[in-house]
């Protein structure tokens, strides 16, 4: 079986680290998670993951590295992290999203994270 990948961004601003809270689906509503979504055929993950920023947020963004790892999600789906940075833009929750957070590193784990975000994110801040 072949694994669709789901890429999410660690977007990184002075420091910060974005979060975004999810409005859908019910199972999902109110956890936070990486922003970004699944790659599409034909996709490469990276560009799948700057196509998923400016859908989602309304920003241009630049991938900058992958994090080491992969983390599973539901049965048939695999998360990849890239770090960001903002190229140009102010995040809105545009899409699937109903709240943004700007995240300080001491502010990291006050908000309560999809499972697979949470060792996504660990790996995310070895890579800030
Ligand atoms: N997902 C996740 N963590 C992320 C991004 C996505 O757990 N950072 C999950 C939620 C969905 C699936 O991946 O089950 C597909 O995401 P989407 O609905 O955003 O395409």
């Amino acid at each position: 079986m072949t694994e669709r990948i789901v890429v999410g961004a660690a977007l990184y601003d002075e420091g910060r680290l974005l979060a975004a809270r999810r409005s859908a689906p019910p199972e999902l509503a109110g956890r936070w998670e990486l922003p970004g979504g699944k790659v599409e055929p034909g996709e490469r993950p990276d560009e799948a993951l700057v196509r998923e920023l400016r859908e989602e947020l309304g920003v241009e963004a630049e991938p900058i590295a992958r994090v080491p790892g992969q983390w599973p999600l539901k049965p048939g789906y695999v998360l990849w992290v890239w770090t960001a940075k903002l190229r140009s833009g102010a995040p809105e929750p545009l899409e699937d999203h109903d709240e943004l957070r700007w995240l300080s590193p001491d502010e990291v784990w006050s908000v309560e994270w999809l499972d697979a975000d949470v060792p996504a994110v660990a790996a995310a801040m070895e890579c800030r």
